[in-house]
Parts: structure tokens; sequence; C-alpha cells
């Protein structure tokens, strides 16, 4: 039985591999943070088959003990401080965890190793935040970085890191430069759930006005449960590289609110939306658009949920989330 080990099991992406994966056969080992986490609850409720893992990526000596208890084949490094917003006014510590936190997780797996004949396999989260303010269109592996923010320059790190390491020490490292990707599962925090949680409390009249805002910002917007199969495609490979993960479709923040509205059967959304430059961010990144063809001629891998259907998948998930809640009372 194949191991996997992943962190960032809570969140958003960890909890789609996790069921990937076990459906795959493997065992599945997931490193939860902190003292009494309450995720941590909710996660064995969810999934009873993840053998949970202390561990923090700003602890070098908890990771070393957390790979060692795991013993995996292959390492998903998925945490990290990803909210874009918080991470201007956390930078430090975004770059502790987002950036450095990489380099830590390298690290312990160079120090618990694996046997030599089958070494840890390991997979980057890296994003489409680190093209920022973009150098060409669509953006590729070979598209020139310029992020836009703390968590845009950590990622870079991460990024460059992880290459790094594959050069210098011979490591199977590969990094997934992956851009949106969403779903039911995803913080209310991000910009599409806070849209199709805001639009179903809207028609269920438990919420009257959403307040956003920029909304001329265009996104590729892809479906997570997608997009975890691409990482562990990465991983099966005989050589470890890098690959963009995209749609190829890009949107803009009032096509999402449009869709999420009309979807909800909400018939004007302007009537709802209100836009406040206190959630406009020191710098934009305004226009993200992948080119996914390596990863479909080498991984055989392509995108099978669509914008729209997203965007219903998600309004309808907060639709039965917000009417199970009034029914609860
Ligand atoms: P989430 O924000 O949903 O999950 C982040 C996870 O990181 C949580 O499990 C969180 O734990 C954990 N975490 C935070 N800080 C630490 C720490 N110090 N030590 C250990 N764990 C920590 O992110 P997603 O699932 O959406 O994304 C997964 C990864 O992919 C992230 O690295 C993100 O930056 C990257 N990415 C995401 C994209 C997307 O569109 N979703 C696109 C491109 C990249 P807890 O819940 O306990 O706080
Ligand atoms: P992003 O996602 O920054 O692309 O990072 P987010 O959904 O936070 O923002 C997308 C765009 O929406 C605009 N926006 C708002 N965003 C939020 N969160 N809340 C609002 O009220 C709002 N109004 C407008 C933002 O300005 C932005 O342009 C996500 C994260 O998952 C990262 O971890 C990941 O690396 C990238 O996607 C790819």
């Amino acid at each position: 039985m194949p191991r996997a080990f992943i962190t960032g099991i809570t969140g958003q992406d960890g909890r789609h591999l996790a069921e990937f994966l076990h459906a795959k056969g493997y065992e599945v080992f997931g490193m939860v943070k902190g003292q009494n986490n309450p995720k941590m609850t909710e996660m064995r409720d969810e999934f009873p088959y993840v053998q949970p893992v202390p561990g923090d990526l700003t602890d070098l000596p908890s990771l070393v003990k957390a790979l060692d208890q795991a013993q995996p084949d292959e390492v998903y490094n998925l945490a990290a401080i990803s909210f874009v917003a918080m991470s201007f006014n956390q930078a430090e510590l975004t770059a502790n965890v987002t950036g450095t936190g990489v380099l830590r997780m390298l690290e312990a797996i160079r120090i618990v190793g694996g046997s030599q004949s089958n070494p840890m396999r390991f997979y980057q989260a890296s994003s489409s935040e680190m093209f920022g303010k973009v150098r060409e269109t669509p953006q590729t592996e070979r598209t020139p970085f310029h992020p836009r923010s703390p968590y845009g320059c950590a990622k870079v790190f991460g990024h460059d890191i992880t290459v790094n390491y594959r050069e210098s020490y011979g490591m199977f490292a590969c990094s997934g430069i992956l851009f949106n990707h969403e779903g039911p599962r995803r913080g209310l925090e991000f910009v599409t759930r806070k849209v199709t949680n805001a639009a179903a409390r809207i028609k269920l009249g438990v919420q009257e006005d959403l307040v956003l805002g920029n909304l001329d910002f265009k996104r590729d917007w892809g479906y997570a449960g997608d997009y975890v199969k691409a990482m562990w495609m990465m991983l099966q490979q005989p050589e470890p590289d890098d690959y963009v993960i995209a749609t190829g479709e890009t949107r803009t923040g009032q096509e999402l609110v449009e869709l999420a509205f009309a979807e909800a059967g909400l018939d004007d959304w302007r009537r709802y939306v209100r836009q406040d430059p206190k959630f406009f961010r020191p710098a934009e990144v305004d226009l993200l658009i992948g080119d996914a063809s390596k990863a479909r001629e080498r991984l055989g891998w392509v995108p099978e949920v669509d914008f729209p259907t997203l965007v219903k998948m998600m309004v309808e998930h907060d639709l039965a989330m917000e009417r199970a809640k009034l029914d609860r009372g």
C-alpha cells in the first residue's frame, strides 16, 4: 500500500487530495497544526481513514518527526498562509510559513530520506500568483515571475527552492503552478465562495447585501477536484518537472457575480452588490489565464468541470447548507 503525507490536510485541496488518494488505495497521513485545532474533529468525522500527525511548517523538528512517523512514498506540501489579502497584513508570517516552510519541508525530506531505491517524492503547491503583473498571456512554465503580494513573493521562493533542491541534490521534487481552483470546500474568505454563499443567503432572506472590492479582475478558475488529480499525476512520472495547471479560460469578477446570482434565482445582482475600497488590495493581479499544454501532453491531464458548472455546484451546495441551518433553527 503506497503511503502519502499531506500538509494542509484541513484546507480545501488537502481534503480533496485525501479523498482522491484514499480511493487509489493509499494510506493517507495528514499533518495538523496547533493545539486542539477545531478542524481536526471535522477532519476525523469526514475522513476517518486519514491518520493525523502533529506538525507545523515553522518548526523543522516537528516536520522531521512527522515524516519519520509516516514514512511516506509521496509528500504533498499544500500547507500555507494562502489568503493573498491577509498576506499584506501579516507579511513576515506569510514569508515564514508559505516561503521558508517549503525549505524546511525539503530539509526534513533530506534528513528522513526514504530508501535509496525509493526516495520520497515531493510536490510543492506553487501558484499563478507568482505571475502577478503578467509578462505574457497566456502564462506558461516559461513565463517570468512578477509577484504582487507578500504571498506571491513567498510562493516564488518556495517554487525556486524546490527547483534548486531538485537540481542540487537530485531530489524527485515537482512544482505544480496551479491557477485558481474552487468548489464547495473553498474557504468563505475567497471571492468565489463569498459570492456563492451570499447569493444563497440573500435568496433565503438571511442576508441583505454583498460588499466586495475590485470586480474588474480576471481569473482562470477551475474545480479543485480536477486539480488534485494533476498533483498526483506529476509524482507518477519517470522524471520530476514543473507544470502549469489551468483551464485556459478567463472570467471577470462581474461574470462570477452575475452567474452566481442568476443560479440562485435572483434577477438583478446590482440590487444587492456594492463595492467598498476596504476590500481593494495595495497591488492587484489584474489578469490570469494559463496555458496547460505541457500538462495535457505529458501527463494527459485535462480539466473536466467548466466555469458555469463550477458556479452551479457551489451555489447549489450553499443553498442546501444555508437551508439546513435554517431548519435547525
Ligand atoms: P487553504 O487555505 O484551504 O488551506 C491551507 C492549509 O494550510 C490549512 O490546512 C492550514 O491549516 C494549513 N496551514 C497554515 N499554516 C500552517 C502552518 N504553519 N503549518 C502547517 N499547516 C499550516 O488552501 P488551499 O487548500 O486552497 O490551497 C492549498 C495550497 O495550494 C496552498 O499552499 C495554496 O497557497 C496553494 N494554491 C492554492 C490555489 C487555489 O486556488 N486554491 C491555487 C494555487 C496554489 P489550518 O486549517 O489548521 O489553519
Ligand atoms: P486570489 O483569490 O487572490 O486570486 O488567490 P481571492 O478569491 O481571494 O481573490 C480573487 C480576486 O477577487 C478580488 N476581490 C475579492 N477577493 C476577496 N477574497 N474578497 C472580496 O471581497 C473581493 N472583492 C474583490 C480580489 O481583489 C482578487 O482580484 C487565490 C488563493 O487561493 C491563493 O492561495 C492562490 O495561490 C491563488 O488563488 C491562485
